[in-house]
């Protein structure tokens, strides 16, 4: 049978994608580790969505978190410790037109990756940002890291630690042109599904802090709140997360809460005990860097090419006696 070519461009455009699609080799975490939940409400995303894999990019630093994108069939930059946030930056530039997603992990992100994340925030490109916290360095085997809590003993700080654990919301709440903040756990799939879906659909960047469970080197530590849903606020609005009668009668601890409230959003993301769940801030009208940037340039291949030829030339030695070619002058 023959197929045409506009019967096969139909074909494609009326491709529907199933959850497969999306998933990639064995995940290697620990069982009833956290990223295994953050993962399973990702592809679901994709699915739901229907983004094509073809024009999606998963990019990552170093940590156990940062395996992620092994596992999405999308691609992926497994990147450097604290560099997934510039690498993502360099690629939404140069390709707006991809579905850019970061995983980080609390290391990698509010430790080595501290200046980056300031700086991400302030230009708000168009990506979807998760925060795998797990609270502590996970892949390098149990030191503490910047959102530990105070007392946690690990093998950088046998005493427990001396100081209160840095608060990722309210440094992002803190920053300039921040566009959307918002808090997860890993233990409430339906709701973390409902925040990722939102920071996805949100035009800018998207940090959604999830907090996730570590059962190999803190296995207890989050138990008290998964265990008492009382100890869970939920942040509900009709412009942010509706729960289901079902998880209502669950977690009966709620707050309306409105999104544009950035002055209530900063209190709320100081509440340590109840842990806010929710979506904390959103500001759709903060302009994306890409677009400022691109705004107006014609950017095609040709247009590129020619601007990296001239950057090379002003480096390059050029041989003055193999084809007389004479070095540009700088
Ligand atoms: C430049 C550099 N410094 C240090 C390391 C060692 N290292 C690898 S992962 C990591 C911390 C990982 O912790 P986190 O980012 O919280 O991720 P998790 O493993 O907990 O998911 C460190 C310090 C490295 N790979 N590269
Ligand atoms: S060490 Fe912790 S963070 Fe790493 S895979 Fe195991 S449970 Fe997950
Ligand atoms: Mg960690």
């Amino acid at each position: 049978m023959t197929i045409h070519a506009t019967e096969c461009l139909l074909r494609m455009h009326d491709e529907h994608h199933a959850l497969e699609d999306y998933q990639s080799g064995v995940p290697r975490w620990c069982t009833g580790c956290g990223d295994n939940a953050i993962l399973a409400a990702v592809q679901r995303l994709c699915r739901d969505e229907d983004l094509r894999p073809e024009k999606t990019v998963f990019v990552s630093g170093i940590g156990c978190s940062s395996r992620f994108p092994h596992y999405m069939k999308t691609y992926g930059f497994h990147g450097i410790h604290g560099r997934a946030l510039p690498v993502a930056e360099g690629i939404k530039m140069a390709r707006p037109d991809l579905n850019v997603f970061v995983n980080t992990g609390d290391g990698d992100c509010c430790s080595i990756g501290a200046a980056h994340w300031i700086h991400a925030i302030r230009y708000n490109m168009n990506m979807t940002v998760m925060l795998h916290d797990n609270q502590i360095y996970g892949l390098t085997k149990m030191q503490a890291s910047p959102t530990s809590p105070r007392g946690l003993k690990s093998n950088t700080t046998p005493r427990g630690s001396y100081l209160d654990g840095l608060q990722p919301l309210t440094v992002t709440l803190g920053v300039q042109n921040v566009s959307f903040v918002a808090q997860a756990v890993d233990w409430i799939p339906e709701v973390l599904y409902d925040i990722l879906l939102a920071a996805y659909r949100h035009k800018g960047f998207s940090f959604v802090r999830i907090l996730q469970r570590c059962p190999e080197w803190l296995p207890k530590m989050l138990d008290p709140w998964v265990h008492d849903p009382l100890k869970i606020l939920l942040l509900t609005h009709e412009n942010g997360v509706t729960l289901s009668s079902n998880l209502s009668k669950v977690y009966k601890t709620q707050e309306t809460h409105d999104p544009s409230n950035i002055n209530r959003a900063r209190e709320i993301a100081s509440l340590a005990d109840p842990i806010p769940v929710g979506i904390l801030y959103r500001n759709s009208d903060i302009p994306c860097y890409e677009d400022l940037r691109n705004a107006g340039q014609q950017r095609s291949a040709r247009y590129i090419k020619s601007g990296l030829d001239t950057e090379f030339d002003k480096f390059t030695i050029w041989p003055q006696d193999a084809g007389g070619k004479v070095q540009p002058s700088a």
